[in-house]
Protein backbone atom coordinates (compact mmCIF):
# COMPACT_ATOMS: atom_id res chain seq x y z
CA UNK A 1 0.00 0.00 0.00
CA UNK A 2 3.04 2.41 0.84
CA UNK A 3 4.45 1.25 -2.01
CA UNK A 4 1.82 2.51 -4.61
CA UNK A 5 1.10 5.52 -2.34
CA UNK A 6 5.27 6.39 -3.08
CA UNK A 7 4.60 6.02 -6.76
CA UNK A 8 1.39 8.25 -7.32
CA UNK A 9 3.33 10.69 -5.05
CA UNK A 10 6.50 10.55 -7.64
CA UNK A 11 4.58 10.29 -11.13
CA UNK A 12 1.87 13.09 -9.32
CA UNK A 13 4.95 15.89 -9.57
CA UNK A 14 5.43 14.43 -13.36
CA UNK A 15 1.53 15.20 -14.64
CA UNK A 16 1.20 19.14 -15.93
CA UNK A 17 -1.45 21.04 -16.00
CA UNK A 18 -1.15 22.22 -19.92
CA UNK A 19 -2.94 24.69 -21.97
CA UNK A 20 -3.30 24.02 -25.59
CA UNK A 21 -4.51 26.58 -28.52
CA UNK A 22 -4.96 25.69 -32.22
CA UNK A 23 -7.14 26.43 -34.90
CA UNK A 24 -10.00 24.76 -34.09
CA UNK A 25 -11.02 24.24 -37.53
CA UNK A 26 -10.21 21.16 -40.33
CA UNK A 27 -6.44 21.20 -40.74
CA UNK A 28 -3.42 19.24 -39.95
CA UNK A 29 -2.52 21.44 -37.08
CA UNK A 30 -5.70 21.57 -34.95
CA UNK A 31 -6.04 18.07 -35.78
CA UNK A 32 -2.58 17.29 -33.89
CA UNK A 33 -3.15 19.55 -31.51
CA UNK A 34 -6.21 17.93 -30.32
CA UNK A 35 -4.90 14.29 -30.05
CA UNK A 36 -1.99 15.03 -28.47
CA UNK A 37 -4.34 17.16 -25.92
CA UNK A 38 -6.53 13.89 -25.59
CA UNK A 39 -3.29 11.74 -25.46
CA UNK A 40 -1.66 13.35 -22.54
CA UNK A 41 -4.89 13.41 -20.73
CA UNK A 42 -5.08 9.87 -20.90
CA UNK A 43 -1.70 10.06 -19.46
CA UNK A 44 -2.99 11.89 -16.41
CA UNK A 45 -2.08 15.57 -17.59
CA UNK A 46 -4.91 18.10 -17.11
CA UNK A 47 -5.51 19.20 -20.18
CA UNK A 48 -6.96 23.13 -20.90
CA UNK A 49 -8.01 24.15 -24.59
CA UNK A 50 -7.93 27.77 -25.36
CA UNK A 51 -9.69 28.73 -28.82
CA UNK A 52 -12.51 30.19 -30.36
CA UNK A 53 -14.70 26.74 -31.00
CA UNK A 54 -14.46 23.41 -29.75
CA UNK A 55 -11.64 21.51 -31.94
CA UNK A 56 -13.31 19.75 -34.09
CA UNK A 57 -12.11 15.78 -33.08
CA UNK A 58 -12.30 17.13 -29.61
CA UNK A 59 -14.24 14.83 -27.31
CA UNK A 60 -14.74 16.54 -24.18
CA UNK A 61 -16.69 13.63 -21.94
CA UNK A 62 -12.86 12.70 -21.94
CA UNK A 63 -11.70 13.10 -18.08
CA UNK A 64 -8.81 15.30 -17.34
CA UNK A 65 -9.82 17.86 -20.70
CA UNK A 66 -11.09 21.04 -20.36
CA UNK A 67 -12.35 23.68 -22.84
CA UNK A 68 -12.43 27.69 -22.57
CA UNK A 69 -13.99 29.60 -25.17
CA UNK A 70 -12.08 33.23 -26.62
CA UNK A 71 -14.82 35.34 -27.14
CA UNK A 72 -14.23 38.57 -29.17
CA UNK A 73 -15.90 41.12 -29.15
CA UNK A 74 -16.44 43.21 -32.34
CA UNK A 75 -17.12 47.17 -31.43
CA UNK A 76 -17.51 49.19 -34.43
CA UNK A 77 -14.64 50.86 -33.87
CA UNK A 78 -12.30 47.99 -34.61
CA UNK A 79 -12.41 47.14 -38.20
CA UNK A 80 -10.29 44.30 -38.02
CA UNK A 81 -11.63 41.72 -34.67
CA UNK A 82 -8.40 41.73 -31.95
CA UNK A 83 -8.35 37.68 -31.83
CA UNK A 84 -5.10 37.66 -30.58
CA UNK A 85 -5.50 40.43 -27.94
CA UNK A 86 -8.93 38.44 -26.69
CA UNK A 87 -6.66 34.64 -26.77
CA UNK A 88 -3.92 36.36 -24.59
CA UNK A 89 -6.39 37.70 -21.81
CA UNK A 90 -8.04 34.27 -22.04
CA UNK A 91 -4.80 32.20 -21.67
CA UNK A 92 -3.63 34.37 -18.52
CA UNK A 93 -7.10 34.28 -17.06
CA UNK A 94 -7.15 30.15 -17.63
CA UNK A 95 -4.14 29.98 -15.89
CA UNK A 96 -4.16 32.08 -13.15
CA UNK A 97 -7.52 30.23 -12.13
CA UNK A 98 -6.34 26.96 -12.92
CA UNK A 99 -2.65 26.75 -12.04
CA UNK A 100 -1.41 25.99 -15.72
CA UNK A 101 2.53 25.01 -15.55
CA UNK A 102 2.55 25.92 -19.40
CA UNK A 103 0.90 26.80 -22.48
CA UNK A 104 1.52 25.26 -25.56
CA UNK A 105 0.76 26.75 -29.13
CA UNK A 106 0.47 25.02 -32.45
CA UNK A 107 0.55 27.25 -35.51
CA UNK A 108 2.93 30.54 -34.73
CA UNK A 109 0.51 33.35 -35.45
CA UNK A 110 -0.98 34.81 -33.86
CA UNK A 111 -0.68 32.23 -31.16
CA UNK A 112 2.74 32.44 -30.24
CA UNK A 113 2.79 35.66 -29.86
CA UNK A 114 -0.87 35.64 -28.12
CA UNK A 115 1.15 33.67 -25.23
CA UNK A 116 4.28 35.49 -25.15
CA UNK A 117 1.47 37.95 -24.13
CA UNK A 118 -0.06 36.04 -21.47
CA UNK A 119 3.40 35.08 -20.31
CA UNK A 120 3.92 38.55 -19.51
CA UNK A 121 0.94 39.33 -18.05
CA UNK A 122 1.05 36.05 -15.50
CA UNK A 123 3.33 38.30 -13.47
CA UNK A 124 3.34 36.69 -10.35
CA UNK A 125 5.03 33.44 -11.36
CA UNK A 126 6.65 31.71 -14.45
CA UNK A 127 4.04 30.78 -17.26
CA UNK A 128 6.40 29.37 -20.02
CA UNK A 129 5.25 28.22 -23.66
CA UNK A 130 6.18 25.90 -26.38
CA UNK A 131 5.40 26.58 -29.96
CA UNK A 132 4.78 23.72 -32.36
CA UNK A 133 5.73 25.36 -36.36
CA UNK A 134 3.30 22.66 -38.40
CA UNK A 135 4.53 24.24 -42.33
CA UNK A 136 2.00 27.02 -43.59
CA UNK A 137 2.75 29.21 -40.43
CA UNK A 138 6.42 29.07 -41.92
CA UNK A 139 6.26 28.30 -45.77
CA UNK A 140 3.69 31.19 -46.35
CA UNK A 141 2.43 33.27 -43.40
CA UNK A 142 5.85 33.27 -42.01
CA UNK A 143 7.42 34.12 -45.33
CA UNK A 144 4.62 36.84 -45.97
CA UNK A 145 6.81 40.18 -45.79
CA UNK A 146 3.94 41.74 -43.10
CA UNK A 147 4.40 38.45 -40.95
CA UNK A 148 8.10 38.10 -40.80
CA UNK A 149 9.22 40.08 -38.46
CA UNK A 150 6.32 38.98 -35.87
CA UNK A 151 6.68 35.26 -36.61
CA UNK A 152 11.01 35.57 -36.26
CA UNK A 153 10.08 37.30 -32.93
CA UNK A 154 7.24 34.59 -31.68
CA UNK A 155 9.94 31.78 -32.58
CA UNK A 156 12.80 33.50 -30.28
CA UNK A 157 10.53 34.28 -27.66
CA UNK A 158 9.09 30.92 -26.94
CA UNK A 159 10.85 29.00 -24.22
CA UNK A 160 10.50 26.02 -26.81
CA UNK A 161 10.10 25.24 -30.28
CA UNK A 162 9.22 22.24 -32.29
CA UNK A 163 8.37 21.57 -35.74
CA UNK A 164 7.16 18.37 -37.53
CA UNK A 165 9.70 17.67 -39.38
CA UNK A 166 13.73 17.86 -40.07
CA UNK A 167 12.82 19.62 -43.47
CA UNK A 168 10.54 22.36 -41.72
CA UNK A 169 13.28 22.49 -38.96
CA UNK A 170 15.56 23.29 -41.59
CA UNK A 171 13.41 25.39 -43.55
CA UNK A 172 12.57 27.62 -39.89
CA UNK A 173 16.31 28.22 -38.88
CA UNK A 174 17.38 29.11 -42.11
CA UNK A 175 14.85 31.17 -43.47
CA UNK A 176 14.58 32.79 -40.13
CA UNK A 177 18.03 33.00 -38.88
CA UNK A 178 17.05 31.16 -35.75
CA UNK A 179 19.98 29.84 -33.65
CA UNK A 180 18.43 28.44 -30.77
CA UNK A 181 17.02 24.93 -30.15
CA UNK A 182 14.44 23.55 -32.68
CA UNK A 183 13.44 20.38 -31.59
CA UNK A 184 11.65 18.31 -34.19
CA UNK A 185 9.03 15.95 -33.26
CA UNK A 186 7.27 13.82 -36.13
CA UNK A 187 2.98 13.89 -36.12
CA UNK A 188 1.92 10.99 -34.80
CA UNK A 189 -0.67 8.32 -34.97
CA UNK A 190 -2.88 6.39 -32.44
CA UNK A 191 -2.35 2.70 -34.08
CA UNK A 192 -4.99 1.11 -31.62
CA UNK A 193 -7.58 3.55 -33.62
CA UNK A 194 -6.19 3.50 -37.08
CA UNK A 195 -6.41 0.12 -38.32
CA UNK A 196 -6.24 -2.04 -41.38
CA UNK A 197 -9.93 -3.68 -42.24
CA UNK A 198 -10.23 -7.27 -42.22
CA UNK A 199 -10.74 -8.11 -44.97
CA UNK A 200 -10.07 -5.43 -47.71
CA UNK A 201 -12.39 -3.60 -49.31
CA UNK A 202 -14.12 -5.17 -52.67
CA UNK A 203 -13.82 -1.77 -54.77
CA UNK A 204 -10.92 -0.44 -56.03
CA UNK A 205 -11.08 3.05 -53.98
CA UNK A 206 -8.80 5.68 -54.29
CA UNK A 207 -9.40 8.48 -50.92
CA UNK A 208 -8.02 12.14 -50.72
CA UNK A 209 -8.53 13.74 -47.26
CA UNK A 210 -8.06 17.46 -46.90
CA UNK A 211 -9.17 20.77 -46.64
CA UNK A 212 -9.07 21.75 -50.54
CA UNK A 213 -6.93 24.41 -50.31
CA UNK A 214 -4.79 25.29 -53.78
CA UNK A 215 -1.67 23.85 -51.82
CA UNK A 216 -3.22 20.07 -51.82
CA UNK A 217 -4.10 20.09 -55.99
CA UNK A 218 -7.12 18.63 -55.27
CA UNK A 219 -8.26 18.93 -59.35
CA UNK A 220 -4.74 16.19 -59.85
CA UNK A 221 -6.77 13.64 -57.31
CA UNK A 222 -9.65 13.85 -60.59
CA UNK A 223 -7.09 13.92 -63.12
CA UNK A 224 -5.45 10.92 -61.33
CA UNK A 225 -8.99 8.55 -61.56
CA UNK A 226 -9.51 9.67 -64.97
CA UNK A 227 -6.06 7.81 -66.14
CA UNK A 228 -6.50 5.20 -63.51
CA UNK A 229 -9.91 4.34 -65.27
CA UNK A 230 -8.28 3.68 -68.61
CA UNK A 231 -7.39 0.40 -66.60
CA UNK A 232 -9.39 -0.18 -63.77
CA UNK A 233 -13.05 0.43 -62.52
CA UNK A 234 -12.16 2.55 -59.77
CA UNK A 235 -13.69 5.22 -57.87
CA UNK A 236 -12.68 8.42 -56.06
CA UNK A 237 -13.68 9.47 -52.19
CA UNK A 238 -13.16 13.10 -51.57
CA UNK A 239 -12.70 13.60 -48.18
CA UNK A 240 -13.35 17.35 -46.18
CA UNK A 241 -13.99 20.54 -47.80
CA UNK A 242 -12.63 24.20 -48.61
CA UNK A 243 -11.68 26.84 -51.11
CA UNK A 244 -10.85 24.02 -54.15
CA UNK A 245 -13.99 21.95 -53.81
CA UNK A 246 -15.88 23.32 -56.07
CA UNK A 247 -13.65 23.86 -59.32
CA UNK A 248 -12.81 20.13 -58.25
CA UNK A 249 -16.88 18.99 -58.67
CA UNK A 250 -16.91 21.34 -62.13
CA UNK A 251 -13.66 18.78 -63.39
CA UNK A 252 -15.09 15.82 -62.38
CA UNK A 253 -18.29 17.01 -64.56
CA UNK A 254 -16.22 17.93 -67.48
CA UNK A 255 -14.03 15.03 -67.20
CA UNK A 256 -17.13 12.86 -67.42
CA UNK A 257 -16.30 11.43 -64.02
CA UNK A 258 -18.90 12.44 -62.12
CA UNK A 259 -20.30 9.35 -60.96
CA UNK A 260 -17.11 7.76 -60.24
CA UNK A 261 -15.99 10.74 -57.99
CA UNK A 262 -18.06 11.16 -54.63
CA UNK A 263 -17.81 14.45 -52.92
CA UNK A 264 -18.22 13.72 -48.57
CA UNK A 265 -17.59 16.63 -46.97
CA UNK A 266 -15.97 17.38 -43.85
CA UNK A 267 -15.94 13.75 -41.94
CA UNK A 268 -15.84 12.93 -38.46
CA UNK A 269 -13.97 9.37 -37.80
CA UNK A 270 -11.74 9.54 -39.88
CA UNK A 271 -10.34 6.46 -39.02
CA UNK A 272 -13.35 4.47 -40.13
CA UNK A 273 -13.57 5.92 -43.57
CA UNK A 274 -10.03 5.55 -44.39
CA UNK A 275 -9.81 1.77 -44.16
CA UNK A 276 -12.69 1.13 -46.94
CA UNK A 277 -10.41 2.79 -49.42
CA UNK A 278 -7.22 0.91 -51.27
CA UNK A 279 -5.01 3.76 -51.49
CA UNK A 280 -4.67 7.60 -50.26
CA UNK A 281 -3.92 9.90 -52.85
CA UNK A 282 -1.84 12.92 -51.89
CA UNK A 283 -1.01 15.12 -54.58
CA UNK A 284 -0.20 18.45 -52.96
CA UNK A 285 2.17 21.31 -53.60
CA UNK A 286 4.14 21.50 -50.56
CA UNK A 287 3.20 19.57 -47.12
CA UNK A 288 6.02 19.73 -44.42
CA UNK A 289 5.04 16.37 -43.29
CA UNK A 290 1.73 14.44 -44.50
CA UNK A 291 -0.79 13.61 -41.73
CA UNK A 292 -3.15 12.56 -44.17
CA UNK A 293 -0.61 9.99 -45.39
CA UNK A 294 0.72 8.60 -41.74
CA UNK A 295 -2.83 7.93 -40.88
CA UNK A 296 -3.56 6.08 -44.12
CA UNK A 297 -0.27 4.24 -43.41
CA UNK A 298 -1.34 3.23 -39.77
CA UNK A 299 -4.80 1.61 -41.61
CA UNK A 300 -2.65 -0.45 -43.97
CA UNK A 301 -4.18 1.50 -46.75
CA UNK A 302 -0.52 2.80 -49.23
CA UNK A 303 0.60 6.43 -49.80
CA UNK A 304 0.60 7.89 -53.82
CA UNK A 305 2.08 10.95 -52.81
CA UNK A 306 4.22 13.90 -53.92
CA UNK A 307 8.18 14.72 -53.32
CA UNK A 308 7.67 17.74 -51.29
CA UNK A 309 8.51 18.83 -48.14
CA UNK A 310 8.99 16.69 -45.35
CA UNK A 311 6.84 14.04 -46.84
CA UNK A 312 10.38 12.36 -47.65
CA UNK A 313 10.95 11.70 -43.90
CA UNK A 314 7.21 9.76 -43.98
CA UNK A 315 7.24 7.67 -47.30
CA UNK A 316 10.15 5.50 -48.29
CA UNK A 317 9.62 5.81 -52.12
CA UNK A 318 9.30 1.59 -53.43
CA UNK A 319 8.84 0.64 -49.91
CA UNK A 320 5.50 1.96 -47.77
CA UNK A 321 4.22 4.00 -50.80
CA UNK A 322 5.47 6.06 -53.43
CA UNK A 323 6.61 9.65 -53.94
CA UNK A 324 6.81 11.11 -57.45
CA UNK A 325 7.09 14.65 -58.87
CA UNK A 326 4.72 17.83 -57.89
CA UNK A 327 2.16 17.62 -60.95
CA UNK A 328 3.34 14.73 -62.42
CA UNK A 329 -0.49 12.63 -63.25
CA UNK A 330 1.35 10.30 -65.40
CA UNK A 331 3.77 9.24 -62.53
CA UNK A 332 1.49 9.00 -59.63
CA UNK A 333 -1.43 7.39 -61.63
CA UNK A 334 0.52 4.84 -62.71
CA UNK A 335 1.69 3.95 -59.33
CA UNK A 336 -1.70 3.62 -58.32
CA UNK A 337 -2.79 1.55 -61.35
CA UNK A 338 -0.17 -0.66 -60.02
CA UNK A 339 -1.27 -0.85 -56.32
CA UNK A 340 -4.50 -1.42 -57.80
CA UNK A 341 -3.30 -4.28 -60.58
CA UNK A 342 -0.43 -6.14 -59.04
CA UNK A 343 -1.86 -8.04 -55.00
CA UNK A 344 2.09 -8.81 -54.39
CA UNK A 345 3.00 -5.92 -54.68
CA UNK A 346 0.40 -4.02 -52.63
CA UNK A 347 0.31 -6.80 -50.01
CA UNK A 348 3.85 -5.87 -49.46
CA UNK A 349 3.51 -2.05 -49.54
CA UNK A 350 0.59 -2.61 -47.61
CA UNK A 351 2.36 -3.97 -44.84
CA UNK A 352 5.45 -1.60 -44.79
CA UNK A 353 3.63 1.13 -44.28
CA UNK A 354 1.11 -0.18 -41.24
CA UNK A 355 5.01 -0.87 -39.67
CA UNK A 356 6.96 2.36 -40.52
CA UNK A 357 3.54 4.03 -38.62
CA UNK A 358 3.84 1.12 -35.78
CA UNK A 359 7.69 1.33 -35.06
CA UNK A 360 8.03 4.94 -35.66
CA UNK A 361 4.66 7.42 -35.38
CA UNK A 362 2.84 6.05 -33.09
CA UNK A 363 1.35 7.69 -30.07
CA UNK A 364 3.87 5.62 -27.53
CA UNK A 365 6.69 6.95 -29.54
CA UNK A 366 5.91 10.29 -29.74
CA UNK A 367 4.19 12.09 -26.94
CA UNK A 368 6.88 11.17 -24.61
CA UNK A 369 9.06 13.81 -26.78
CA UNK A 370 6.44 16.36 -26.06
CA UNK A 371 6.49 15.37 -22.19
CA UNK A 372 9.81 15.71 -22.01
CA UNK A 373 10.04 18.94 -23.84
CA UNK A 374 7.62 20.40 -21.00
CA UNK A 375 9.66 18.75 -18.56
CA UNK A 376 12.04 21.16 -19.78
CA UNK A 377 10.90 24.53 -20.41
CA UNK A 378 8.88 24.24 -17.02
CA UNK A 379 12.02 23.93 -15.80
O1 LIG B 1 -2.31 22.55 -44.94
C1 LIG B 1 -2.87 21.84 -44.11
O2 LIG B 1 -3.31 20.70 -44.33
C2 LIG B 1 -3.08 22.36 -42.77
C3 LIG B 1 -1.77 22.59 -42.16
C4 LIG B 1 -1.95 23.29 -40.88
O3 LIG B 1 -1.01 23.96 -40.56
O4 LIG B 1 -2.97 23.20 -40.22
O5 LIG B 1 -1.09 21.33 -42.09
C5 LIG B 1 0.27 21.31 -41.80
O6 LIG B 1 0.34 20.63 -40.56
C6 LIG B 1 0.10 19.22 -40.60
C7 LIG B 1 0.15 18.69 -39.17
O7 LIG B 1 1.34 18.96 -38.53
C8 LIG B 1 1.14 18.56 -41.51
O8 LIG B 1 0.98 17.15 -41.51
C9 LIG B 1 0.93 19.12 -42.91
O9 LIG B 1 1.92 18.57 -43.77
C10 LIG B 1 1.08 20.64 -42.91
N1 LIG B 1 0.64 21.17 -44.21
C11 LIG B 1 1.46 21.83 -45.04
O10 LIG B 1 2.65 22.00 -44.81
C12 LIG B 1 0.84 22.34 -46.29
Amino acid sequence: MERVRKRRRRWRIEFVKIGITCYPTYGGSGIVATELGMELAARGHDVHFISYANPIRLDTAIPRIHYHEVEVSNYPLFHYPPYCLALASRMAEVAAVYGLDLLHVHYAIPHSIAALLAKQMTANRRLPFVTTLHGTDITLVGMDRSYFPITKFSIEQSDGITTISEYLRKKTTDFFGISKDVEVIHNFVNCDLYQPAEPRPKRATLLHISNFRPVKRVADCIRILKEVRKHVDARLLMAGDGPDRGPAESLACDLGLAGHVEFLGKRDHIERLIPTADVLLLPSEMEAFGLAALEAMACAVPPVATRTGGVSELITHGVDGYVEPVGDITAQSARAIELLTDDRLYARIATAARKTAETRYCTSKIIPLYERMYTRVIG
